[in-house]
This record gives C-alpha cells, sequence and structure tokens, in this order.
C-alpha cells in the first residue's frame, strides 16, 4: 500500500475513534441522568431487630438506599451487586419481604420521558427550580397588591429560596402568620408540587372557605427550601436527598432535616460525610439553607403555625421527633391534627394518614429537625409536619391535583380548627 494511502486510512480511523468518543461525551452530558439499572425495591416486614440489623448493614454500602416508614417495615433500594447480602441478612433474621419492583429504572425513565419542556406552569407535571421560582414571580405580579416575593435564605450554589407571601388587606394588620416549608429534602417531588398548587388556590379559589383563611393569615411559604438538591435530584440522581455542600474531598451534601440547631447529631444522624441521607453537618446549621432560613424565621412576629412538607410516608407528625414525651399542648395539636386528616380524607376517599402523634412514637427518632428547632427555640404553638403520599418519592404526575386538594382541604381544617380552639 501507498505511504499516502496508509496514512490516510489511518487518520480516518483516529478521526472516526474521535468522533464516536465525541458522540458518546455528548450524549453523557445531554443525559447523564443516574439510571438505577436493576436496582430493586423491597419491602420489608419482621422484628424490629431484624430490620436495625438489615438497615445498619446496608447503610455502610453506598450502593444501596434505604428508608422506613415506620418501625417494623422497612423499604429498601438494593443494588444489583447487593441483592445476595441482602438476602443472607434477610434468612438469617428471619425477614418478610416483597419486591415492589424487580427494576426501578423503569420508574425513573417513564418519569423522565413525561417532564415538562418549557412552557405554561400546570399541575400534571414536575418542574425545575428555574420554573417553580418563575411560576412564584408571575404570581406576585398578577397579584401585586396581596402577594409579594419573599427571600427566606439562601443556598450553597447561590440560589435564593423564594417564597410567596400572602397578605391581603381583608383584615386588620398584624395578622398570625402561617409559615410553610415544604421540600426540605430534594427527591420528595410532590411536596413543592402541592405546595404551589396550595398557593394557587390561596390564588385563586371562590370557595369561601379557602377566602376565608387567606384573609385571616399572613401566609409565608417556601415551595422548596432546598433548591439545589432539588435541581441536583431533577437533573442527576432522582435520589438525592441532601444540600450540595462541599463536605468532604470525596462526598457532598448535609441532610438538612438533621442540620438544625435542636439536639444536634442525637438520633438518626450521621457524622459520616459520605451518608447518602442522614449526614447531619459539620455542626448545627453547618449548611447555609438551614442557617438562613432559620434566621428568616427568627425575624417573624407573631409566629402562629409552621407547618414542613415531605413525603412518603403518609403520616402526620408533631413535635419532638426524638422524644417520648409530649409537649404542654400536645392534646391540642393532637385534636387539632385529626380534624385535618378528616378534611383530607374526607376530600381524597384515599387511606387516612396515619398519626397524629410524635415521629418518636410512629415512625423513627430524629434529632436536628426544623420543626423541632422551631418549637424549642421560638415556642410557636401550632408546629406540624406532613409527609404526603407517594412510593418510592414518586407520585404520578397527573394526580399531582388529587393531593394538591388533599392538601389544600387538611391546611383548611388544621387552621379552621386551631381557631375553634381559640389560637387565632
Ligand atoms: O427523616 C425525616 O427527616 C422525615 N422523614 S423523611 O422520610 N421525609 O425523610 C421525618 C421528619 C420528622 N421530623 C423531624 N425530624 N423534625
Ligand atoms: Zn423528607
Amino acid at each position: 500500500m501507498p505511504i499516502e494511502q496508509a496514512v490516510s486510512l489511518t487518520m480516518k480511523y483516529y478521526l472516526l475513534l474521535f468522533f464516536t468518543a465525541l458522540v458518546c461525551v455528548a450524549s453523557e452530558i445531554v443525559d447523564n441522568y443516574k439510571s438505577y439499572k436493576d436496582y430493586k425495591y423491597y419491602e420489608v416486614h419482621g422484628t424490629q431487630h431484624g430490620i436495625k440489623r438489615l438497615t445498619e448493614a446496608l447503610k455502610k454500602n453506598d450502593a444501596s438506599l434505604v428508608y422506613s416508614s415506620s418501625k417494623d417495615v422497612a423499604e429498601f433500594v438494593i443494588a444489583p451487586s447487593l441483592v445476595s447480602f441482602f438476602m443472607k441478612i434477610v434468612t438469617e433474621e428471619n425477614l418478610m419481604y416483597n419486591i415492589l419492583y424487580e427494576d426501578i429504572s423503569n420508574i425513573i425513565q417513564l418519569e423522565r420521558s413525561i417532564l415538562p419542556g418549557k412552557g405554561d406552569f400546570s399541575w400534571t407535571s414536575y418542574y425545575d427550580i428555574d420554573d417553580i421560582n418563575d411560576y412564584l414571580t408571575n404570581m406576585s405580579k398578577t397579584y401585586p397588591s396581596w402577594s409579594e416575593l419573599i427571600a427566606g435564605g439562601q443556598s450553597y450554589q447561590g440560589r435564593t429560596i423564594l417564597g410567596l407571601r400572602i397578605n391581603t388587606s381583608q383584615r386588620n394588620a398584624p395578622k398570625p402568620v402561617v409559615f410553610i416549608e415544604s421540600g426540605i429534602h430534594a427527591r420528595e417531588w410532590i411536596a413543592p408540587a402541592t405546595t404551589t398548587y396550595f398557593i394557587n388556590e390561596l390564588l385563586t379559589s371562590n370557595d369561601s372557605n379557602i377566602t376565608h383563611i387567606r384573609d385571616q393569615f399572613d401566609w409565608r411559604i417556601f415551595p422548596s427550601c432546598n433548591p439545589d438538591g432539588y435541581h441536583h435530584s431533577y437533573t442527576v440522581d432522582r435520589f438525592w436527598r441532601k444540600t450540595l455542600s462541599k463536605s468532604s474531598n470525596r462526598c457532598i451534601g448535609a441532610d438538612p432535616n438533621r442540620n438544625w440547631d435542636y439536639n444536634w447529631g442525637q438520633e438518626s444522624s450521621s457524622d459520616d460525610p459520605c451518608d447518602y441521607q442522614i449526614y447531619a453537618g459539620t455542626k448545627p446549621f453547618s449548611e447555609i439553607e438551614t442557617r438562613s432560613l432559620s434566621s428568616y424565621i427568627k425575624g417573624i412576629d407573631n409566629l402562629l403555625a409552621y407547618i414542613s412538607l415531605h413525603s412518603n410516608a403518609e403520616i402526620l407528625l408533631v413535635p419532638y421527633s426524638d422524644s417520648n414525651q409530649h409537649i404542654d399542648n400536645y392534646d391540642d395539636l393532637v385534636k387539632i391534627g385529626n380534624v385535618s386528616l378528616d378534611y383530607g380524607h374526607e376530600k381524597s376517599k384515599q387511606k387516612r394518614y396515619r398519626g397524629p402523634a410524635t415521629a418518636a412514637e410512629i415512625l423513627y427518632k430524629a434529632s436536628g429537625g426544623s420543626m423541632d428547632w422551631v418549637r424549642s427555640v421560638l415556642n410557636v404553638p401550632l408546629v406540624y409536619t406532613y409527609e404526603l403520599r407517594g412510593r418510592l418519592f414518586y407520585w404520578s404526575p397527573e394526580k399531582i391535583p388529587e393531593q394538591g386538594d388533599e392538601v389544600t382541604q387538611m391546611l383548611l381544617g388544621l387552621m379552621t380548627e386551631a381557631c375553634k380552639f381559640g389560637y387565632c
């Protein structure tokens, strides 16, 4: 072969390699979403001891994702490489299990395939943080005389924790403040979605019950209190829960619901920066999100109710999350909370939420959470955490209105009953 021909063939070969590599890199950039291919999803029942052992063993492994919705049932996402290890402990501990999904990547793919493009905001899709913030901005412009954008704090990557204040002039100021903190856990997408749904109800509903509570309170509503984490969950890893701060050479983020200055680092908290779920941070309020949000909350006069929205244990929690002792108005909180759950159940006709109770009683003990800090430091009378519905932090987007209506009714029931108890 003549030398020129050989050189040109070699060049063609390298060019082909180069372009193949370029295409691969480009497709990675276009979609580097973590696939969770062949990860299985199990529900496990059995003794508390057995479940605890399984949880502890799996926690040590990066490749697993563990969470529980009560004391004797736990749910596990298991990487393919860990299935036999998981089965070994299940057998040794005589635990029972169901496979809920054989391969969770299918759900993730399906969910991704129906994410919205740019366009009108609605409640049949999940939106990224910029779209949520655009919605809040648009609403503040549409209803400028009684709503305004508020900044609750900052995120590590420089986003604003944006909220909407709804404060009509129908009653004399100062009104009692109702604060809604939503989406502090990144992957719990239904929380921001139902929160914007609720905002929309407050702004547009003609139902006299809704307009009544709209006018009665000064609402401060923050749909996404962990905006970096939410964006990360939306664009990189569906199960991301934490913030995105740089916490060590290798690992990022802390659990923003373990980072508040209330019994910090004690229950259900990890001191390992690489813990995927419950790393409590280097110290109380090490995360700018919790530090800035807490100082905003501290500055509110007349804070009557603090409501935190999570998913997906379908329960209503009252303080404190790490103790079996009851706070002084626990009985009131439970009675008011029960009415709230009745309202929700009446609307949705779905299984009633569990509770109201403390997390220590019906979920698991946890320290460093927002609601407990708000209660212990600011002594706010009405403090609740709602864990909304879903499975695997997934809730089908066309059913957002269903959950939005249920949450709207629960909040209506909560505040209406609280007033009957003399709190307003
Ligand atoms: O563990 C949590 O932070 C919450 N459950 S979740 O599955 N959404 O992560 C429960 C929160 C209980 N309340 C407090 N710790 N304040
Ligand atoms: Zn949560």
